[in-house]
C-alpha cells in the first residue's frame, strides 16, 4: 500500500521537476542523469532526451531525417585498450513503450558509422538499441596502419564491449536489466553475430546472422583472385559491365528449371553446371549478345573459385550461378565487389592488416604461403569456430540466413560452414536444436534479387527465444515498385521449397518445405552395390 502511494506520488511529481520527457523510466534514472554512469573503460559523451518526431542522425553517417518515436539518447565512447576508441550509442524507449529488450545492430563492410537505420528499426518494435563504429570511422582499412589493436576492436572487440556496456545504460535507464538480448546483423554484421556466438556466447540470447562475411580472411584472398580473374594485365575488366545480365540470363535459362518450376529463380546453384562457353561468339566476334574466349574463361573463373595452386584444394567457394548481374545496382552484381573496383577489394587487407607495406603488390600473392601466414597472424579475423557448445549451453538461439544469389559472399561458404558445425555438434538434429539455416533462392547480397527477399527473421527468432517455438518456414515476399507480387517459404535447411501442383506460384501457401535428395550422389561402397 505504501509503495504504491509512494510510486503514484513520485509519478504525479515528475512533471514537478520537469523530467517528464526526460525520465526513461519510472524505477530508473532520468535519461540526462545517465551522463554521470560509471562504466569502467567507458566515457559517456551526452544523455539526451529525443522528443516524437523528426530525427536526423550526425551528418557523417550520411543518413536522411527520421521520423521517431520519443526515446533518450546515449552517445558513448569504449577505450577496452589505450588505443581503442569505440564510439557507440545506446537508444532507449520511455518504460511505458519498452519490450523489455535490447537488441544489438550490425555494421556493413569495414563500415566506421554507427547503424542509425538498423537503430531506428529497432526503436519503432520498442527495443532498447545499440550500435557502434566498430572503433574507426570510414570505410577504408588504413586505420589499421601501426594499430593492431584497432584491428581487434574492428575485427570482434567492439560489439563486445558495445553489448556489455549497453546492458548497465540499459539497466540503469529503466531500473532493471533488460529480459532478453538480440543480435540482428547482414554482411559483416552477419560476421559479427557469428563471432559474437563463438566468442562472447554469454552476450545475446538470440543472435540472427544474414549473409555473413565470417570466413573474412579467405573471402578477402577470393576477391582478390576474383579480380586478378577478371581483369587484363593492366587493370581492365575483361568482362563489360553490360554482359552481366546475359550471364544471369544464360544460367536462369539453363537451370531454372531443374527445381520443377520455371519461376525465372535457380533453386540452388549447387545444381546448376550451365557454362558461358554456351554464349560463346561465333568466329572469334565481339558482340553485346555474346562472351567472348577471354570472358567466357573469367566467368569460368568466378564460379570455380579460388584454389590452392600447390594442392589444388578450394580455398573459398567460386560465386554462384545467378549472381553476375540481375539488378540495376552494382551490388546486385559482380560489378561493386570485383568488376568496377580498380585494384582489387579490400587489397589494403594485405597492406595495411597483413604485410604493413603500403607499396605491397597484389601481383605478388602467393596464394598458399600467403594465406597460411595470414590464418596464423590473423586469425581472430575470421570467424569460423565449428564447436558452438558454450552458447548452446546457455540456452542461445541462432538463425542464419543467405541469398542463394549473393555476388558478394558466396553462400556455399556460409552452407559449408553450417554444415561444418553440424558435423562438430553431433549432426543435423543436434544442431537445429539451437542454429537453423534458411537459405533464399533468388536473394542477392542481405537483400534484393529476382527471388523473394524480404522477411522478418528476428520475429521467428523471438517466438523460438521466448516462446519456444523453432522455425520451420520462414516467409520471404517479393516486391517490385513497392508492390508485393509474390511469397515463397524459405525452409529450414536442408528442405527445399517444392510447388504443391495446384494454385498459383506466386502464394506461399501453395508451397510445401521438402528434402531432397543430396546434390553430390552418396558414394556407396562395393557390398551396399
Ligand atoms: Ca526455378
Amino acid at each position: 500500500m505504501t509503495r504504491r502511494l509512494l510510486a503514484a506520488l513520485a509519478v504525479a511529481m515528475i512533471p514537478l521537476f520537469g523530467e517528464a520527457i526526460t525520465s526513461a523510466a519510472p524505477g530508473g534514472t532520468s535519461c540526462a542523469s545517465l551522463a554521470a554512469l560509471t562504466i569502467p573503460t567507458v566515457t559517456i559523451k551526452s544523455a539526451t532526451a529525443i522528443a516524437a518526431g523528426p530525427f536526423t542522425p550526425p551528418s557523417s553517417a550520411g543518413s536522411n531525417t527520421m521520423t521517431l518515436p520519443a526515446f533518450c539518447r546515449v552517445e558513448a565512447t569504449a577505450r577496452p585498450t589505450s588505443d581503442s576508441d569505440i564510439r557507440f550509442e545506446v537508444w532507449i524507449p520511455p518504460a511505458d513503450a519498452w519490450n523489455g529488450k535490447l537488441q544489438g545492430v550490425g555494421n556493413g563492410g569495414y563500415s566506421g558509422a554507427i547503424g542509425y537505420a538498423a537503430m531506428a528499426a529497432a526503436l519503432r518494435r520498442g527495443y532498447a538499441v545499440a550500435s557502434t563504429d566498430t572503433g574507426h570511422a570510414g570505410d577504408d582499412m588504413k586505420f589499421g596502419q601501426g594499430h593492431p589493436e584497432k584491428v581487434i576492436d574492428w575485427a570482434y572487440r567492439s560489439i563486445h564491449v558495445m553489448t556489455e556496456a549497453s546492458k548497465l545504460v540499459v539497466r540503469n535507464a529503466q531500473g532493471r536489466f533488460a529480459e532478453r538480448a538480440y543480435f540482428v546483423g547482414c554482411s559483416t554484421g552477419g560476421h559479427q553475430a557469428l563471432s559474437e556466438a563463438q566468442r562472447f556466447p554469454d552476450d545475446y540470447d538470440g543472435i540472427v546472422a544474414g549473409d555473413p562475411a565470417n570466413n573474412r580472411i579467405r573471402q578477402t584472398f577470393a576477391f582478390l583472385y576474383a579480380w586478378v580473374a577478371t581483369h587484363t594485365g593492366d587493370g581492365r575488366p575483361i568482362i563489360p559491365a553490360n554482359k552481366l545480365a546475359l550471364l544471369t540470363k544464360g544460367a536462369v535459362d539453363a537451370c531454372d528449371g531443374l527445381d520443377g518450376l520455371k519461376d525465372g529463380i535457380i533453386d540452388d546453384p549447387r545444381r546448376c553446371h550451365f557454362d558461358p562457353s554456351k554464349l560463346a561468339c561465333r568466329g572469334g566476334a565481339d558482340e553485346a549478345s555474346c562472351l567472348t574466349s577471354a570472358q567466357v574463361d573469367a566467368a569460368r573463373k568466378m564460379y570455380e573459385g579460388v584454389k590452392n595452386p600447390r594442392t589444388g584444394e578450394p580455398i573459398y567457394a567460386g560465386w554462384p550461378r545467378g549472381s553476375e548481374g540481375f539488378g540495376q545496382n552494382a551490388i546486385q552484381s559482380w560489378r561493386q565487389y570485383v568488376l568496377d573496383p580498380a585494384e582489387p577489394m579490400r587489397v589494403d587487407f594485405f597492406r595495411y592488416f597483413l604485410f604493413h607495406d603500403p607499396n605491397w603488390d597484389y601481383r605478388t600473392i602467393d596464394m598458399d604461403r600467403d594465406l597460411a601466414y595470414a590464418e596464423q597472424k590473423l586469425a581472430f579475423m575470421s570467424a569460423v569456430e565449428k564447436d558452438l557448445t558454450p552458447f548452446k549451453k546457455r540456452g542461445g538461439k541462432l538463425l542464419m540466413y543467405t541469398g542463394w544469389a549473393d555476388p558478394v559472399v558466396p553462400p556455399q561458404d556460409t552452407v559449408a560452414y553450417y554444415d561444418s558445425v553440424a558435423k562438430a555438434m553431433g549432426g543435423p538434429e543436434k544442431t537445429r536444436e539451437f542454429y537453423r539455416l534458411f537459405l533464399a533462392p533468388g536473394m542477392g547480397h542481405c537483400s534484393g534479387g529476382p527471388g523473394p527477399n524480404q522477411f522478418d527473421m528476428l520475429a521467428a527468432l523471438e517466438q523460438w527465444v521466448e516462446k519456444g517455438v523453432a522455425p520451420e518456414r520462414v516467409t520471404a515476399s517479393h516486391v517490385t515498385n513497392g508492390k508485393l507480387d509474390r511469397t515463397r517459404p524459405l525452409c529450414l535447411y536442408p528442405q527445399v521449397a517444392r510447388w504443391k501442383g495446384t494454385g498459383s506460384i506466386d502464394d506461399a501457401a501453395n508451397f510445401s518445405c521438402v528434402t531432397e535428395a543430396p546434390t553430390t550422389p552418396v558414394r556407396r561402397t562395393t557390398a551396399q552395390r
